[in-house]
């Protein structure tokens, strides 16, 4: 490479910073490229780039690590079904003393509504000729007929017993419906041990009796009572077929 002098002034001057005029430039072919310079130092760092995605979770570790702290309470159940029920308990204590039955308003005039009820029930009854009513006793018959043991089975299912007079009223009572029916009837008495003492079911001496003249002759051969049409009374074995006659 040949720089001139004077181009080599001019390249000083311009690099001292004085200005000349001097316009005279020669220039020669460019020289070979020097060696590199050797490495800079290193930069600055540069500003935290954005943060990146969550990476995958990890695989589970191995087991046999402390357990976990008990986790919150889970939600109430369904109700379960219904228990046995339980033992009866003690009777409670007995209560205060009521009212007295005649200072009861209530119990009375559900007293007066009974009585009421029964009294038009018998008049209807009665009305309609089914019951005779004498004195506390009612009398009634369904037409049947039967021997002694069924008519006092079928007194005793009906709520009631076979009929038998305590009076010459009672008597006449029972003679009415006899005769009505035409047919007779056997009687709620029955013969004791000793031939001829009659007595009533529940075993009390038959103080009433109304014997057909001659009666009771069956020295202890018939043990039943049965009614003519006329109200008196004959002994009589118990497996005639006689009216079913009740009293209530
Ligand atoms: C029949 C039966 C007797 C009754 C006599 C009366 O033999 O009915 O019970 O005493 O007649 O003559
Ligand atoms: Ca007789």
């Amino acid at each position: 490479m040949l720089l001139c002098p004077l181009a080599l002034t001019l390249v000083l001057l311009v690099v001292s910073g004085i200005h000349c005029d001097v316009k005279e430039i020669c220039s020669g072919s460019p020289g070979i490229p020097g060696t590199p310079g050797s490495h800079g130092l290193p930069g600055r760092d540069g500003r935290d780039g954005i943060k990146g995605d969550p990476g995958p979770p990890g695989p589970m570790g191995p087991p046999g690590g402390m357990p976990g702290l008990p986790g919150r309470e889970g939600p109430i159940g369904a109700p379960g079904v219904a228990g046995e029920p339980g033992d009866k308990g003690e009777p409670g204590e007995r209560g205060p003393p009521g009212l007295p039955a005649y200072l009861d308003e209530e119990l009375q005039s559900t007293l007066q509504d009974f009585r009421h009820q029964i009294l038009q029930s018998r008049g209807v009854l009665n009305l309609q000729g089914s019951v005779l009513i004498v004195g506390e006793k009612l009398f009634s018959t369904n037409g049947q007929s039967g021997n002694f043991d069924a008519i006092r089975e079928l007194c005793g299912r009906a709520g009631g017993s076979i009929a038998v007079p305590r009076s010459p009223e009672e008597n006449e009572a029972i003679a009415s419906i006899v005769k009505k029916h035409n047919t007779y009837t056997y009687l709620g008495l029955a013969e004791g041990p000793t031939p001829g003492a009659f007595y009533l079911l529940d075993g009390t001496p038959a103080n009433y009796t109304n014997w057909y003249p001659g009666e009771p002759r069956g020295r202890g051969k018939e043990t039943c009572v049965e009614m003519y049409t006329d109200g008196t009374w004959n002994d009589k074995n118990c497996r005639q077929y006689r009216l079913a006659i009740c009293e209530f």
